[in-house]
């Protein structure tokens, strides 16, 4: 399912392009255009839901998968080694802007904590 105006819908569709660093059956991984730390990744899956909470209670699996697919990302760039930043924006008072889950992995630089 896709819903028509939802931009990591049509990324996932190739509609719109992005800079794709992995590809899976379920989940694509792309650069954030807008990169916070040298490694700036989303991870999303293919198929439509507004965050992690409803992909996880619809029993999709999907959760678990991203969780997967971005660790591969965090290896693959060379980050998991030193520690990487899993973030799931929940909701626009928490800064998500698009509400198609997707993990941010942030990496390759130091991290404050708490985030901003
Ligand atoms: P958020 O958690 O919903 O705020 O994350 C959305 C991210 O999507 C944000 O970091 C944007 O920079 C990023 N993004 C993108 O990579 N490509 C786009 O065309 C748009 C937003 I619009």
């Amino acid at each position: 399912m896709a819903e028509a105006d939802c931009l990591f819908c049509k990324i996932a569709k190739g509609e719109v392009p992005a800079e794709i660093v992995r590809e899976g059956e379920r989940t694509l991984a792309f650069r954030d255009i807008n990169p916070q730390a040298p490694t700036h990744v989303l991870v999303i899956p293919r198929e439509h839901h507004p965050d992690a909470a409803s992909a996880a209670a619809a029993g999709t699996g999907l959760v678990d998968e991203v969780v997967t697919e971005a660790h591969a990302v965090a290896e693959a760039e060379g980050v998991a080694g030193t520690g990487y930043r899993l973030v799931f924006n929940t909701g626009s008072g928490a800064g998500q802007t698009v509400f198609h889950l997707h993990a941010h992995v942030l990496g390759g630089r130091g991290l404050n904590w708490p985030p901003g």
